[in-house]
């Protein structure tokens, strides 16, 4: 029998995760489960590269777990881990440091948005990738369903894994990015040039997979859109409408043309209101199953396995690259 393709994806716990962290990652795991040996984690050693309230991140952990399985990721279909309770996520990112170049890392899109907003960037957050590279080549995962924002890290660790092979053979799978095709990028309500993220500054445009109801309903309502009055796809000239295309899209599984066609002749006013209701019918099923598992035991029975299981596969990677690289006994 053929071996199962293997998936893995983590989220940050840096807050509630947001509309687009549902639709770019989340979503996109709950499809693949059935199909692929899916493996999910919460990145909290990536969270730290920025500076975090410690409490805070403390409590977004759990929740993030909590998220994910009211999101539909199964239990019993996915290997659901903390990726700082398996050390050899840090064990294997240093052996790959010592193999990435130092030019590699900074032509990163990532760490050059990130490094300007403050003058005293970690070093953490300039060697990230190289962790990410080790969360996937740990496991030989050949698919990472990430958001497009993502995609450059992903090359990156396949140009690794690439290196590595070549050097002292055969030692990693070359795994590719999995990017949706519609909606791949939900971009921020107020400001659709930006990406719709957790740790924005302005809350108006983000929305949150926790927030209620009305206050969802409020901030799409009185989403950022162009002077005229067609829904029309164009994210060049309409940016705020075509965003809007795409989490409609993204939520009822309708394609563009057949939405343009559907809202031919309504306002901008009709078509929010249709946005909205869509997307507070699929957050309220979310919240409410949120409710059941956050206060539930079975979150630590998940975490302890998912821990037991992926430190024994990642011990035996990080010992067979330990080893070809000439170091310990
Ligand atoms: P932060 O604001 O803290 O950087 P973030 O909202 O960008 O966080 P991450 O934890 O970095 O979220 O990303 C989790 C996953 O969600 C990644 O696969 C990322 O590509 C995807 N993602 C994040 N924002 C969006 C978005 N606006 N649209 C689609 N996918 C997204
Ligand atoms: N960098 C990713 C989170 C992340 C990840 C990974 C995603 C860390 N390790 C491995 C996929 C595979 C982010 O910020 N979204």
């Amino acid at each position: 029998m053929e071996k199962r393709k293997k998936v893995l994806t983590g989220l940050q716990p840096t807050g509630v995760i947001t509309l687009g962290n549902y639709i770019g990652a989340i979503k996109q795991m709950v499809q693949y489960q059935d199909e692929y040996e899916s493996y999910i984690f919460v990145a909290d050693m990536h969270a730290i590269t920025v500076p975090q309230d410690n409490k805070a991140l403390h409590e977004n952990i759990k929740s993030l777990i909590a998220l994910y399985l009211a999101c539909g990721i199964k239990p019993e279909k996915n290997t659901i881990f903390i990726q700082s309770e398996n050390e050899y996520h840090a064990n294997l990112s240093w052996l790959l440091e010592c193999n990435t170049y130092f030019g590699e890392l900074s032509r990163m899109h990532q760490f050059k948005e990130k490094s300007k907003k403050s003058e005293n960037f970690t070093a953490g957050l300039f060697t990230y990738p190289a962790l990410m590279a080790a969360d996937i080549l740990l496991y030989d995962i050949d698919y990472v369903p990430v958001g497009i924002d993502q995609k450059q890290h992903v090359e990156l660790t396949r140009d690794l894994a690439q290196r590595f092979n070549n050097k002292y053979g055969e030692t990693f799978v070359v795994p590719e990015p999995l990017i949706t095709v519609t909606g791949t990028k939900i971009m921020d309500l107020v400001n659709p040039d930006k990406k719709m993220s957790k740790s924005a500054e302005n809350p108006k445009g983000v929305i949150k997979l926790l927030e209620d109801s009305e206050s969802i309903r409020k901030k799409i309502m009185s989403a950022t859109t162009d002077s005229e009055t067609l829904v029309k796809y164009n994210p060049e000239t309409k940016p705020g409408i075509s965003n809007l295309i795409n989490i409609y899209s993204a939520l009822t599984d309708k394609k563009i043309p057949e939405i343009e066609e559907k809202f031919a002749s309504s306002n901008y006013g009709t078509f929010k209101r249709e946005v909205a209701d869509v997307v507070i019918e699929e957050i309220e099923k979310i919240q409410e199953k949120y409710r059941e598992y956050i206060e539930s035991s079975k979150l630590d029975d998940i975490l302890d396995e998912g821990r037991e299981k992926t430190r024994k596969i990642a011990k035996a990677k990080w010992e067979e690259v330990r080893s070809k690289m000439g170091i310990g006994r």
